[in-house]
């Protein structure tokens, strides 16, 4: 049986998850997740690794249909709730997924994707109608997930993990961040993304603890929680910390020492997916009495380098590799360097096995001796590692979200009064990076509308904040644009 729900059979009657202000025990939400994989196998007896997509809102339906997607045999593809269609059917065409469940509030936008791609389409309430059956064998080896990442190819890849891979990422975490069934933990993050999903959500729900689930960010929504004084782990992205400190800073005296003390009273605050600033780590300690735990991860990988929950958190790096994940650094040739800069490769269980269908891909990322190739840049020292930056100006990070430069720039290549573009991402001390294009115009354009445009073709945290108009881009004698050329002239 799968070590997830194994895990949740031991907790039955203590709550497993709280939406919409109720709470759901470990024994509702595997009930659910039956009734899902019952009406996922009506017609076999195990789904043998097929594409599920499912765009559910974060609560108890979007567990029970990860959950019931697993125990059926088949392959969990979530869907972002925020993208536009086009980037919806991207997974859908990308994946193959014949089969798509929704909550009510996207099956507007996904009847005609379901129709395009001749998928069948079910609200998850329908689903949970079906009668509870046994679930198939689900051997450990067996394709899980697949999540949709950007690279420095033009559209992004799916990412596939093995249960094997996401169970070796859950249990070191679960140990390396001391989770018991005692935490009660809150979900503000997309659940596309491992972030959300295995380090809040797979987390607290492996360790037996409660996660409690908001719809999405919101920082005045944040503090209400936790001046009930339940909540007792917090994760998130460096701008939700800059948010809430943003947010606290425009309380009155009376309510800054309360929502100061209810933090005081946390476990563990935890911040990754992108640098966290210094100045935001201090600015959050002086608020909170918390000193971030800084973690290094990505979506092939899970968590891979984490700070120490006990000793020293130190400003600026990410710590040390977690148990089971080996690290190293290494030169372009891929040979191993020390005391100096070089790419973080990584091995271990928590290792993704494949991009989806892109067997070339796959075959570039790693080494001829099975590291993968993360691209990331970092220095060890005193044995803490530091990220000092990416080995591709393409790749954007941007409120936590990994943006591809390439696929933005394509897509503007296609309106009809730009001739060429290059896109970049600005430093930024909220959003880490902010993305912004240069165009080369065949006639004048309204940028405004020019935003709109995007908007339907891309998702909203893709979408440039900042234009230039020019009338050459910055090119090298090979007649390659420069990047950093190109950020230069936004100063
Ligand atoms: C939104 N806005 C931005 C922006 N995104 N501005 C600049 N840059 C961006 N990237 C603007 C909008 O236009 C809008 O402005 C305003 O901010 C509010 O928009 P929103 O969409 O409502 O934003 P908000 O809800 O506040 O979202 C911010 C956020 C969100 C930080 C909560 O981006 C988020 O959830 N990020 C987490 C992503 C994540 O989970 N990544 C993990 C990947 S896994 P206006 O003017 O229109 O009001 C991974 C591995 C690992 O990385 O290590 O974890
Ligand atoms: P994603 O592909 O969305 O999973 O993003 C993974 C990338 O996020 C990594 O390759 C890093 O570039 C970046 N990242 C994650 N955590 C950190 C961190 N703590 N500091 C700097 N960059 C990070």
């Amino acid at each position: 049986m799968l070590q997830v729900i194994d895990q949740a059979r031991k907790h039955g009657r203590q709550v497993a998850v709280i939406s919409g202000g109720r709470p759901y025990t470990y024994d509702d939400v595997l009930e659910r997740s039956s009734q899902i994989a019952s009406f996922l196998l009506r017609d076999t007896g195990d789904l043998r690794e097929v594409p599920v997509a499912f765009m559910v809102n974060p609560g108890v339906d979007y567990v029970a249909t990860l959950w019931g997607i697993w125990r059926a045999g088949g392959i969990a593809v979530p869907l972002c709730l925020s993208h536009p269609a086009p980037a919806l059917e991207h997974v859908l065409r990308d994946t193959g997924a014949s089969i798509i469940l929704t909550s009510a509030a996207f099956s507007g936008l996904l009847v005609p994707l379901a129709d395009k791609y001749h998928a069948s389409l079910t609200d998850v309430s329908d689903a949970r109608r079906e009668q509870a059956q046994d679930d198939p064998d689900v051997a450990a080896s067996r394709r899980a997930m697949i999540l949709y990442t950007s690279g420095t190819t033009n559209l992004p890849k799916g990412v596939v993990t093995t249960h094997r891979n996401l169970e070796a990422q859950i249990k070191t975490l679960v140990k390396a961040w001391r989770w018991t069934p005692q935490d009660h933990s809150l979900c503000v993050l997309p659940l596309h993304h491992v972030h959300g999903i295995i380090n809040v959500v797979s987390c607290s729900l492996w360790a037996g603890a409660r996660c409690e689930f908001l719809p999405d960010f919101n920082a005045a929504e944040v503090f209400q929680v936790f001046l009930r004084g339940e909540v007792n782990v917090f994760m998130a992205v460096p701008t939700i910390y800059f948010k809430l400190i943003a947010a606290w800073e425009k309380m009155t005296a009376g309510e800054q020492e309360r929502v100061s003390a209810a933090l005081r009273r946390m476990r563990l605050m935890v911040s990754g997916s992108a640098a966290l600033p210094v100045s935001v780590m201090e600015r959050w300690q002086a608020i909170s009495g918390h000193r971030l735990l800084e973690r290094y991860g990505m979506t092939e990988l899970g968590m891979a380098i984490s700070n120490p929950y006990d000793g020293e958190r130190r400003p600026g790096s990410v710590g040390i590799p977690l148990e089971g994940v080996d690290i190293r650094l290494c030169d372009e040739k891929d040979h191993g360097v020390s005391g100096e800069p070089g790419e973080i490769q990584v091995r271990g269980d928590n290792v993704f096995l494949e991009y989806w269908c892109q067997p070339e891909a796959t075959r570039k990322s790693f080494t001829g001796d099975g590291w993968f190739k993360t691209g990331d840049i970092a220095v060890v020292e005193d044995g803490y590692y530091r990220i000092m930056g990416r080995n591709s100006v393409d790749i954007i990070k941007s409120g936590g979200y990994k943006i591809s430069a390439l696929e933005i720039e394509e897509v503007l290549r296609t309106h009809p009064s730009i001739q060429d573009c290059a896109v970049v991402g600005l430093e930024d001390e909220e959003w880490g990076e902010v993305v912004a294009a240069a165009l080369h115009v065949r006639q004048e354009l309204d940028l405004a509308s020019l935003r709109n445009w995007l908007k339907d073709r891309i998702p909203g945290y893709r979408v440039p904040r900042k234009f230039i108009v020019i009338h050459e881009l910055p090119r090298n004698a090979m007649g390659k644009v420069v990047k950093n050329e190109v950020k230069k002239l936004f100063q």
